[in-house]
């Protein structure tokens, strides 16, 4: 082949590679501007709010619907709460569902104590120009699922009552849903009681449905989220700009940091923010996969997410009198398990994508 041949076909060549990368850019961003689907479960709440806030404003994220748990307010009262943040949001295509209006098998604790009497730190929205979607929320979940197989990842960030439901009424959603991201659960002491998470501890049955359904599923725990503090500089950022979600979620934030500081701490702990931190960026957390149990009795652990870190017990063999240890049987992981985060990283994300909003 001439030299001329052959630069002529060299550039063939790479005309067709850099079509080929152009197409294949074109394609990624595409499918980044059409965003991970996502359900967010909630029980709104502070914390809750800017988790909604954070996930509206990511474009990595395509919310399809917010389901309503009771928690940390009333059902009622947390359906009034999502409708008003949705509005502010200017969100009305995104349908507002309620659900559960108690625990499966307790009585409902709620936490106006610590997120103010309406759940939004006593912060009145404008009453909500969006109408709440008809379906049951569980219904909602399974009917979405069924028309989005392995595209939608639930993100529960209350008690796992709706989620649970779901997947009694229709298991087979099972195997369709993508992944679940829990905020929820710790494995080094609770909060509502030294072994128990409040989301777990609010529904401890519904937690060991939703932790053995055997989908991908990540624990983002309280053990994480205490290391995820919005210290006042991150308030002060948030506080040079100006928007009616960013003044919110401000006023949201500024609330929680004052209450941190009665307790003692130099922030406030980002639960639900940092569930959806993870599915925007996985790679915020690292998550070890361990088999995770719920305690569903106890005296003293009801509700606490029970983590077996080398995924192995001990086979125990009855002889005579005893047992004798006659070696190690695997357990299968079922959860990963958050157990680092890069805090600074997830809080300038958080910051910078409200900044103005
Ligand atoms: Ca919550």
């Amino acid at each position: 082949m001439p030299m001329s041949s052959q630069v002529a076909a060299v550039r063939k060549l790479s005309a067709s590679a850099a079509l080929t990368v152009a197409v294949s850019i074109l394609l990624a961003q595409l499918a980044l501007a059409a965003g991970k689907k996502v359900i967010i479960d909630t029980d709104p709440g502070t914390d809750d709010a800017m988790a909604i806030m954070l996930a509206l404003n990511s474009p990595e994220l395509d919310v399809r619907a917010l389901t309503v748990v009771p928690g940390n307010v009333t059902a009622k009262q947390g359906l009034e709460n999502a409708l008003r943040m949705i509005s502010l949001a200017n969100r009305c295509d995104i349908p507002v569902a309620a659900g559960a209006q108690h625990p499966l098998f307790q009585k409902l604790i709620t936490a106006e104590f610590w997120h103010g009497k309406n759940g939004l730190a006593n912060i009145e929205l404008p009453a909500s120009k969006c109408k709440v979607d008809a379906r049951y929320g569980p219904d909602l979940i399974i009917e979405m699922v069924h028309a989005a197989p392995h595209e939608i990842t639930l993100v529960p960030v209350g008690p796992l009552t709706n989620i649970a439901l779901a997947v009694e009424k229709d298991p087979s959603i099972v195997p369709l849903v993508k992944e679940v991201i829990i905020m929820g659960g710790s494995i080094t002491g609770g909060n509502s009681t030294a072994a128990a998470e409040a989301n777990i501890y609010n529904d401890p049955e519904a937690a060991q449905i939703v932790f053995q359904a055997g989908w991908p599923l990540t624990m983002v725990g309280l053990d994480v989220g205490d290391k995820t503090l919005l210290s006042k500089k991150y308030l002060d950022q948030l506080g040079q700009t100006h928007g009616p979600v960013n003044d919110f979620i401000h006023k949201v934030a500024s609330y929680l940091v004052d209450l941190s500081a009665q307790f003692g701490s130099d922030g406030t702990p980002m639960y639900d923010p940092l569930a959806v931190g993870v599915a925007i960026d996985a790679s915020l957390v690292k998550a070890p996969a361990m088999h995770v149990d719920v305690e569903t009795r106890g005296e003293f652990s009801r509700g606490e997410t029970v983590a077996n870190r080398r995924n192995a017990i001990e086979r125990n063999v009855l002889h005579g009198d005893r047992y004798i240890i006659e070696g190690l049987d695997k357990v299968e992981a079922n959860a990963k398990v958050c157990v680092e985060v890069d805090a600074d990283r997830f809080l300038q994300m958080f910051v910078s994508r409200l900044r103005g909003k």
